[in-house]
């Protein structure tokens, strides 16, 4: 079984709806299991356009290879009506692979450890909700925040009981 990290990202529609239904698709789809989810963010889009992000990270146990793992992201994203019309475009849902395991991957379909996640607060802090000891390449989550602390993030409050 290998621990693996995925950043949740949604900024058209109603993106808090469709984080919760993506996280649910991806508990439910074979090979992954013990899903866990940090809450969520509302971030500034970086490096790209359009509304303020939904954000979350999910950690899984997996028995898929990272591939087949990309696979199953991606076919969620489609259910939810994802186009790439550009690069970081806005979209109704971004799945991204951040970590599988301890493994690097570097394939024409694939980076892994995610290449931008270092430098990104929208994937840092709800990591570091789920793992705060964790350290990336780049340094420990909590230096690599600080160096991105000018990037405009908060919780997002609790959907009131209906
Ligand atoms: N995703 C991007 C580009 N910029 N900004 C925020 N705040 N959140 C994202 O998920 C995001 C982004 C490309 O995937
Ligand atoms: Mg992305
Ligand atoms: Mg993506």
């Amino acid at each position: 079984m290998i621990k693996a990290y995925i950043g949740l990202g949604a900024n058209l529609g109603d993106a808090r709806h469709t984080l919760q239904q993506a996280a649910h698709a991806l508990g439910a789809a074979p090979g992954i299991s013990g899903l866990r989810l940090s809450r969520f963010y509302r971030s500034a889009p970086v490096d790209a356009t359009g509304p303020d992000y939904v954000n979350a990270v999910a950690e899984i146990d997996t028995d898929l290879a990272a591939d087949a793992l990309l696979s199953v992201l991606q076919g969620i994203e489609n259910q939810h009506g994802r186009l790439r019309p550009y690069r970081n475009a806005p979209r109704t849902l971004d799945l991204d692979l951040l970590l599988y395991g301890e493994l690097t991957v570097d394939t024409p379909r694939l980076t892994v450890p995610h290449p931008r996640m270092h430098e990104r607060a929208f994937v840092l802090r709800p990591l570091e909700e789920l793992r705060p000891a964790l350290h990336l390449r780049q340094g420990s989550l909590t230096e690599l925040l600080q160096a991105c602390s000018d990037q405009a993030l908060e919780p997002v409050p609790d959907q009131p009981e209906t």
